[in-house]
C-alpha cells in the first residue's frame, strides 16, 4: 500500500455512535483505530502515515481530539482517530462521555480490524494504558503497540531501555518505535496495515 497514491479525507467527526459511518456488510472498508493517552501523538501519527500534515488536528495542548474522526484512506481502508484519555484537566462528565463514546466504538464496531495502541517513549505504560490493553485483550480486539516520540530519546541506550520497559508488558509482540518528526516506523506500520488488509 502506498499512501501517496491516495488523498485521505475526513468523512465525519462523530460525537455519538449514531454518527459513525454506517456498517452495511461485506464491502465495508476495514477500520484502523489510533488509541492512546491525550498528547501521545495519535493525530500526528495519522498525518505522517498519509503524508498530509494538516489532515487530523494536532496540538501541544492535550485533549485536542474530542470527537471520533473517521478518515477515508482508500476504498478499502478507513483510519479512525480517537479522543485521548488520561488528561487530568478534563471535567468528570466530559471524561465519562468520551469513555462511553470510545468504548461504544471499540465494543460494537464490526469493521474495526486493528488498533494501534500508542505509548509515549519517555513515559512507558501508565495505568490507563494497561487498563485499555487488558480491555482489548478481554474483548479479543487485535492491537499493535507503537512507541511514539522516539526522537525525544537521544542515545541508543536510552532507546533500548525505553523499548525494553515497554516490551515487558507485551512479551508476544514487537512494539514499533515511531517518530512523527523523522518518520521512523512509518514503513513497519504500513506493512502491518497491508497484511491485515490482504486478509480482510
Ligand atoms: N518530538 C515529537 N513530538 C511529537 C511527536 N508526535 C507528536 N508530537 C507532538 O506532541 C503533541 C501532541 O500531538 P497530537 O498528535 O496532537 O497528540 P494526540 O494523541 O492526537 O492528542 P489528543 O488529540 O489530545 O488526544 C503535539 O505538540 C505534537 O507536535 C513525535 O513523534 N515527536
Ligand atoms: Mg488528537
Amino acid at each position: 500500500m502506498v499512501a501517496t497514491e491516495t488523498s485521505a479525507s475526513l468523512i465525519i467527526s462523530a460525537a455519538a455512535p449514531e454518527q459513525f459511518p454506517p456498517e452495511t456488510g461485506v464491502d465495508d472498508p476495514m477500520e484502523v483505530a489510533f488509541l492512546g493517552r491525550s498528547n501521545v501523538g495519535k493525530s500526528s501519527l495519522l498525518n505522517r502515515l498519509v503524508k498530509q500534515p494538516g489532515l487530523a488536528f494536532t496540538s501541544a495542548r492535550p485533549g485536542c481530539t474530542q470527537l471520533i474522526n473517521f478518515f477515508r484512506i482508500d476504498d478499502q481502508v478507513r483510519f479512525v482517530d480517537l479522543p485521548g484519555y488520561g488528561y487530568a484537566q478534563v471535567p468528570i462528565e466530559e471524561k465519562a462521555r468520551w469513555k462511553g463514546l470510545i468504548e461504544s466504538y471499540l465494543f460494537h464496531r464490526q469493521t474495526l480490524q486493528l488498533s494501534f495502541l500508542l505509548i509515549d517513549a519517555r513515559r512507558g505504560w501508565m495505568d490507563k494504558d494497561l487498563e485499555l490493553k487488558a480491555w482489548l485483550e478481554f474483548h479479543n480486539r487485535r492491537y499493535q503497540v507503537v512507541v511514539t516520540k522516539i526522537d525525544k530519546l537521544k542515545s541508543s541506550n536510552q532507546i533500548k531501555a525505553g523499548m525494553a520497559a515497554i516490551l515487558k508488558q507485551i512479551p508476544d509482540q514487537q512494539p514499533i518505535p515511531f517518530s512523527a518528526l523523522d518518520g521512523r516506523g512509518v514503513g513497519e506500520i504500513w506493512q502491518i496495515i497491508s497484511k491485515i488488509k490482504n486478509q480482510h
